[in-house]
């Protein structure tokens, strides 16, 4: 299945072309970041354009895979609904279509008839990216399509992308907030046990060209299935500089108690906050953060499955923190690993495949092993 990461990486980037497209563009900026002030058509149109740039994405990726491996059509899943209603009242189902120009005329009739911003979108959507030099040669899977499921975030931390802050990044440090934070995640399961197998992950604004070329993005994968594990990034080495205890990494929104019960394992200066769920663990991936943790029920399958392959393939992973918790052996068996096949049937909606027992990411094993243990009694 190296042919199915190929396309993951390329479709990824294309995403990433078109989250980049809605910031540059102006006809399609003024539309994303506009206030939401005036009458409620208006407040809804700007609405709908910020769902519709994931929708898009969406569908992209959806339209793309599906064209190449039929088996798994109906398998692939996202954070988005494709259903929409304009402006004006009218039911819209965006796909995308055979031709460009089909495809603008479609979301033209979504954007209440913004023919440029439409054919703008379009460009990038039937655009193929620069083919991504993924270094897979070689590379076998063995995994046939129809045993896979996927879950595709359009694109996470929508907040940071569409406010659009652009940070300088400061190597070896993450950062707390801002463009850096939106990904495009693509997560790839085991249709039979829900296990993570393959994800990627593109960060569109990773680096901007200083001599105004605008923004590049940066790209990373893993596999991990059986006893092939392989990582675009080499595992991240403990990094002495940082001396003793833990680094981790927290939402803002936090709860306190797990706030104090960190700080006293970690001491202060270790405990981070970022924005973007997928971010956070990409932080754990990259050894920015040894560990994220969330006592909430707010992040989703589409969140959590790519970044997990990746972290799977390094030796790591990401349980369900209750679970973990309240588990007898604790964090040494691999029970409490999330998984993403099976919804949660007495729930509505997005809750069904809600993450509800909140999370732990880690690279090392022990490492998870002493903040199960400074936790627990405590949450
Ligand atoms: C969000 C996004 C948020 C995150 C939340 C996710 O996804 O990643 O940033 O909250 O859990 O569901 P936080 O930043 O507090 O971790 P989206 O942006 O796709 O809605
Ligand atoms: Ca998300
Ligand atoms: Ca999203």
């Amino acid at each position: 299945m190296a042919d199915l990461l190929r396309l993951l990486l390329q479709v990824a980037e294309k995403a990433a072309n078109v989250a980049r497209v809605c910031r540059q563009e102006a006809p399609l900026f003024q539309l994303l970041v506009q206030e939401k002030t005036g009458d409620d058509k208006n407040k809804k149109f700007v609405q709908d354009f910020k769902t519709l740039a994931d929708v898009v994405i969406q569908e992209m990726i959806r339209h793309d895979v599906g064209a190449q491996f039929p088996e798994m059509a109906g398998f692939i899943h996202g954070e988005e609904s494709n259903k929409f209603e304009n402006g004006l009242g009218e039911n819209v189902t965006v796909t995308v279509c055979d031709t460009e120009q089909q495809t603008a005329a479609l979301l033209a009739t979504v954007l209440d008839g913004d023919h440029i911003a439409a054919a703008l979108l379009a460009r990038a959507i039937h655009q193929n990216p620069a083919t991504i030099d993924a270094s897979t040669e070689g590379l076998t899977v063995p995994l046939s399509p129809s045993e896979l499921g996927i879950w595709i975030d359009p694109i996470d931390a929508t907040s940071q992308y569409i406010e659009g802050r652009e940070e300088v990044l400061e190597e070896g440090h993450l950062c707390p907030s801002g463009l850096h934070c939106a990904l495009v995640l693509i997560g790839v399961y085991l249709r039979s046990t829900g296990r993570p197998v393959m994800g990627v992950i593109n960060q569109p604004f990773n680096y901007k060209d200083p001599t105004g070329g605008g923004w590049r993005g940066k790209h990373f994968w893993g596999v991990s299935c059986g006893d092939i594990n392989i990582c675009s990034l080499s595992r991240p080495s403990n990094k002495p500089e940082r001396g003793q205890g833990l680094a981790v990494v927290l939402s803002s929104s936090e709860k306190q108690v797990v706030k104090e019960a960190l700080t006293s394992l970690c001491g202060p200066d270790k405990l981070m906050y970022a924005s973007g769920a997928g971010y956070k663990i990409l932080c754990v991936i990259q050894g920015l953060a040894d560990i994220y943790i969330l006592s909430e029920g707010s992040t989703f399958k589409w969140d959590s499955c790519a970044p997990h392959a990746l972290l799977r393939a390094l030796g790591g992973g990401v349980v369900d923190l209750t679970e973990t918790l309240h588990s007898s052996c604790g964090a040494q068996d691999h029970q409490t690993e999330l998984t993403y096949h099976q919804p949660h049937t007495e729930c509505k909606g997005a809750d069904r495949w809600a993450n509800h027992g909140g999370l732990v990411a880690y690279r090392d094993c022990s490492q998870l092993h002493s903040i199960i243990t400074a936790l627990r009694g405590k949450l």
